[in-house]
């Protein structure tokens, strides 16, 4: 999925200001995109009009949705922040006030919108704070960066930093106390989809299945029988290595590492694909393996049921995984319930996903976190 960058200008004259940018961008956070920088907050004497000081700051966000999106949901949260307008023409003092000043470098000129803000060149209490995240942005129509566009500004307001800062809110999932996580489920429940985004937010090293090389997996959803025992032999062999060299080091630029898979998994699924005497001597080399093998701080089973599975199996359209049938699936399940029933030294979190979804859901995105940091 795309991202797109954008710039936002925060402004309040009315109220606990400070309060205000905060609850803002905490709102922000949930409902738009992940916050990637604050600047510091200044204390500006009202422009253009006679009022209270405002405190003003921008942010730089990252977020799925298309500039009329986020539009309505910074209106939203304007309102939801107790903003009420008043009149029609002029400016008047605000709770908070949440202005678009760049999406990505588009230029947007409707009735609702438009991006670049006009008015942004001629504001200090826009461009000092902007400078501070995005200092080297090139304003396509003026040609000149944030910072030229500051020296060429001719409002000569004072502004004043306040030593405050705005937070952050993705701190409130706090995956600190975790080296290695692994995220487990059924085929089709969203680990990838999970683990990739995990990753990308909280700067940790990613560790991703490489079901696609394996040359067995087609030949085996086509005859089972003949393809198990080499499919899974391939499976615990490429787990093995990737695993060993992988965790072997947490690299010195990311904080933890989440993974869409744990070695476990090839105990479970061959327990169901293999005949029992194959089963038997599959585990006992699973052992010799699996003791070498660092295990995840945190397992996470991500509960998804049957009919959503398919679903997605359908969605991401696999080939050979079209007809995969529900029993199977099933079989599965219970499979990694029982596993996860008898472990005593996994710390384990089972997450039921099943009215949830967390790639086109912000909200439930972050739910998950919740779960998996709590
Ligand atoms: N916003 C305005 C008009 N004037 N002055 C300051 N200092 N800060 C603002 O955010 C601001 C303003 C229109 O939105
Ligand atoms: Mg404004
Ligand atoms: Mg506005």
């Amino acid at each position: 999925m795309q991202f797109n960058k954008v710039y936002i200008s925060l402004g309040s004259n009315k109220g606990d200001k400070f309060k205000n940018l905060q609850l803002a961008i905490d709102a922000v956070y949930t409902s738009v995109g992940a916050i990637k920088a604050i600047s510091k907050v200044y204390k500006t004497p009202a422009f253009g009009f006679e009022s209270d000081d405002f405190f003003n700051a921008c942010i730089t966000i990252e977020t799925h949705l298309v500039a009329e999106e986020v539009l309505k949901e910074l209106l939203a949260i304007e309102v939801k922040l107790g903003r009420v307008r008043t009149q029609t023409e002029g400016y008047e003092a605000r709770i908070i006030d949440l202005d678009i000043l760049f999406f990505e470098n588009q230029t947007i000129n409707t009735e609702s919108l438009q991006v670049p803000h006009p008015e942004l060149h001629k504001r200090k209490f826009v461009l000092e704070p902007l400078k501070d995240i995005a200092a080297k942005f090139q304003h396509e129509k003026y040609k000149a960066t944030v910072l030229e566009l500051l020296e060429l500004c001719d409002d000569d307001s004072a502004l004043e930093p306040i030593n405050i800062w705005l937070k952050n809110p993705k701190k409130s999932h706090d995956f600190s106390k975790y080296n290695y996580i692994a995220i487990e489920g059924n085929i089709g429940a969203g680990k990838t989809s999970l683990v990739t985004k995990i990753s990308k937010d909280y700067n940790a090293k990613l560790i991703l299945e490489r079901f696609a090389d394996n040359p067995f997996l087609p030949k085996f959803y086509e005859d089972k029988h003949r393809y198990a025992f080499t499919l899974e032999m391939s499976f615990l062999a490429d787990r093995y290595q990737q695993l060993s060299d992988d965790l072997a080091q947490l690299d010195l630029f990311k904080d933890f590492i989440v993974s869409d898979y744990d070695v476990f998994k090839s105990l479970i699924f061959s327990k169901i694909t293999l005949q029992e005497d194959e089963f038997k001597l599959y585990r006992r080399l699973f052992y010799l393996m699996y003791k070498d093998i660092a295990k995840p701080e945190l397992y996470v089973y991500l509960y998804q049921n049957t009919e959503r599975l398919q679903q997605n199996i359908k969605k991401r359209g696999r080939d050979y995984e079209q007809n995969i049938e529900s029993d199977y699936l099933e079989k599965i399940n219970s499979g990694y319930l029982d596993f996860l029933k008898n472990q005593t030294e996994l710390n384990i979190k089972i997450i039921d996903i099943s009215d949830k979804d967390f790639v086109k859901n912000r909200a439930d995105y972050l739910w998950v976190l919740d779960q998996i940091c709590e």
